[in-house]
């Protein structure tokens, strides 16, 4: 399933605000195979049936995570969908949250990793509530959560014991914004040693978020970062997107980012 996009204009996605799928579906023919076969990178021209087909996954997937958000909504479990490539600093960003807190146990994590437990060992360890999807067990390793994923995680959780959920999704930079898996937002780590130019080279993800996270500043005198050119980008594929420069490392900047969920919690 990770190799297969959705289309450029559908920005829609991976915010996790419950609104409605934007295609539009006359009994799923509605598309052009030519139109939609840009997102395919086989090099195969498969024609319209397997795009019919992808449709109905994904109409299927938003279902489940409509029903997921339901679920949080009634038990009051604010949730956001936390995501970047790998080691962009996500599970060290939940540490430091973890421990800035008076109840990190108020805190739920689904860690969605294709193998180990050791992002799930690390959040436990400073006492959040862990929930671990492993994909490689079977979900056939994909290089995402999706909602039915997530719905057998949230079966593992005391939801009525939490006040913030975080969906540590698999690191990876293209698959994951395309799936939503019934969170209220969705937010990015950057790390800085990723370049400035991942906004324009992986737009979906970048358009997906609702705030980006800029780690790693600890790391700015030793790298040729430019970070308005970062910025300049980053506005571009997501106009008014928020950035919250920290260092997960030494702390800097936990404050702001703390500042930030405290108002996504209203
Ligand atoms: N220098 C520096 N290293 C960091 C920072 N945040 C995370 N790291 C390191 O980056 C690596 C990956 O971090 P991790 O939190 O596991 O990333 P994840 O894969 O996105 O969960 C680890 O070695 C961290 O110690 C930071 O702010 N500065
Ligand atoms: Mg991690």
């Amino acid at each position: 399933m990770g190799r297969f996009h959705r289309h450029d204009d559908d920005t829609g996605h991976g915010h996790g605000h419950g609104h409605g799928h934007e295609h539009e579906h006359d009994g799923g023919h509605s598309h052009e195979p030519e139109a939609d076969l840009h997102g395919d990178h086989s090099g195969y021209a498969t024609g319209a049936d397997r795009i019919v087909v992808l449709e109905r996954i994904f109409d299927e997937n938003d279902r489940r995570a409509a029903e997921n958000r339901e679920r949080l909504d009634r038990a009051g479990v604010l949730t956001l969908n936390l995501m970047s490539s790998p080691g962009a600093g996500k599970t060290t960003v939940l540490e430091r949250t973890l421990a800035a807190v008076p109840d990190p146990g108020r805190i739920g994590i689904i860690e969605g990793d294709i193998e180990t437990s050791i992002d799930a060992d690390r959040l436990s360890a400073v006492g959040a509530r862990v929930s671990l999807l492993n994909t490689a067990n079977g979900f056939g390793g994909e290089c995402h959560l999706d909602a039915p994923m997530v719905a057998n995680a949230l079966d593992r959780l005391d939801l009525e014991g939490l006040d913030l959920l975080f969906v540590e999704n698999v690191g990876n930079l293209v698959c994951p914004a395309e799936f939503d898996v019934g969170a209220h937002r969705s937010v990015m780590v950057y790390a800085i040693t990723e370049g400035e130019e991942k906004p324009l080279k992986y737009p979906v993800m970048f358009r997906a978020v609702d705030a980006v996270i800029v780690n790693k500043m600890d790391l700015l005198p030793h790298l040729d970062f430019d970070l308005e050119l970062f910025e300049k980008n980053l506005q571009t594929v997501n106009p008014g997107v928020e950035t919250i420069q920290v260092s997960a490392r030494t702390g800097t900047g936990m404050d702001a980012w703390l500042a930030w969920l405290r108002r996504a919690e209203r």
